[in-house]
């Protein structure tokens, strides 16, 4: 019984953490969760030029996979993180590929989040 609780309460405690707060996420937001493709190469270490974005709208763990897949679906991308709870995201490109307004707009095009490139 009391096992059968704390299990219980555990899953409650993840459906909220992956729930969108104040339900601005669509379903399809949980769904592309699951088809972004997870960048294993750490993005401190990463090759190529570092650039830094904001992003606004961003409310749970999907929408910043969600995010990270847009960014990750313009050539020339090594490596990305997307915090959605800062709004911070940092990419690693190839300068000869791609670019921040280019990565900006892969964003702006492909998600519902509000995006600018951080000023240096
Ligand atoms: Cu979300």
């Amino acid at each position: 019984m009391v096992r059968s609780l704390v299990l219980f309460a555990a899953s409650s405690l993840f459906t909220v953490a992956l729930a969108c707060p104040g339900g601005t996420c669509s379903e399809d937001c949980k769904k592309a969760s699951t088809t972004a493709a997870a960048s294993t190469t750490d993005i401190k270490t990463a090759p190529g030029t570092h650039a830094t974005f904001t992003l606004t709208g961003m409310s749970c763990g999907s929408c910043s996979e969600k995010a990270k897949a847009a960014f990750l679906g313009v050539q020339g991308v090594n490596a990305v993180t997307v915090d959605h709870s800062t709004g911070k995201a940092e990419v690693a490109f190839d300068s000869a590929k791609t670019n921040v307004d280019a990565l900006v707009k892969a964003v702006a095009t492909n998600t519902k989040y509000g995006i600018s490139a951080d000023k240096k």
